[in-house]
């Protein structure tokens, strides 16, 4: 099916994906199933050393749905990358970043393009700290450093835009290629919202919940917070020009 949506966007949604099979399908089938006309394509960046079951899986998403392509990730290792090349391949007007591992919730992203209609901002993004969002099977101890880490850093920058750390959102495609994009591992999911925001682009937030994977694990290390602390100070003292 492929309605033009009223609004006029047209989603490319990036998907990082490092050997997950069926939170895959599942991550894909329920944002096509909620699509009102807005998807324009929904690209698997696919780690290269990802297992074979993973490549079938991908290949079976590609024959069986016209939106869906795959892109084998060119530059590693680093989801910085496979974001960054992602956001260079899309074609539509707006573009989303987010995780094949389920933890990011496809519906969200329904709920984000209804704020863009409604607001025609430049970023959303998901927000598991405001009411209706929520964090579930989430380790504790990254929990309380998030928490902290999130009054800190809304301090440092002035604003009322929370969950500054997390990488599922949409950014207009002029808002991506109009920045220089640095990060190569998991400090571009702070990015994406840091850069936007120094430029004084318009931001919304919707609630989001996470639910920790049930297939395979994180590729995200406790020592690598030090790389979005690093990002986030390089940032606040590089002001407009990040
Ligand atoms: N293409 C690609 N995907 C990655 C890479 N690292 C992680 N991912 C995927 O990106 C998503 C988020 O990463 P994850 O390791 O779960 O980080 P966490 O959610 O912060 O713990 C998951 O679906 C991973 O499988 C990478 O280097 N390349
Ligand atoms: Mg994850």
């Amino acid at each position: 099916m492929n309605m033009p949506n009223a609004s006029g966007i047209r989603l490319s949604i990036i998907v990082a994906v490092y050997s997950e099979t069926s939170s895959l399908v599942e991550t894909v089938e329920r944002m096509l199933r909620n699509d009102r006309g807005y998807i324009h394509e929904i690209i698997i960046v696919a780690f290269p050393r990802s297992s074979k079951e993973c490549f079938d899986v991908c290949e079976g998403l590609i024959r069986k749905y016209d939106k869906v392509k795959l892109h084998i990730q060119q530059k590693t290792p680093g989801i910085g990358w496979a974001f960054r090349e992602g956001m260079k391949m899309a074609g539509g007007t707006h573009v989303a970043i987010m995780s094949g591992d389920l933890e990011t919730e496809p519906e969200a992203i329904d709920r984000m393009v209804r704020k863009i209609e409604e607001t025609d901002c430049d970023v959303v993004i998901g927000n598991r700290w405001l009411k209706g969002g929520g964090f579930h099977n989430y380790d504790r101890l990254k929990l309380v450093l998030n928490w902290i880490f999130q009054l800190i850093f809304k301090t440092l920058f002035l604003t009322r835009i929370g969950d500054l750390t997390y990488g599922f959102k949409i950014l207009k495609k002029d808002v991506i290629d109009s920045i220089n994009w640095e990060g190569t591992q998991h400090e571009i999911c702070i990015e994406t919202t840091l850069k936007p925001m120094r430029r004084g682009y318009r931001i919304e937030q919707v609630p989001t919940v996470w639910i920790g994977r049930i297939e395979g694990e994180s590729k995200n290390p406790l020592l690598r917070n030090f790389r979005y602390v690093g990002m986030a100070f390089r940032i606040l003292f590089s002001g407009a020009k990040a």
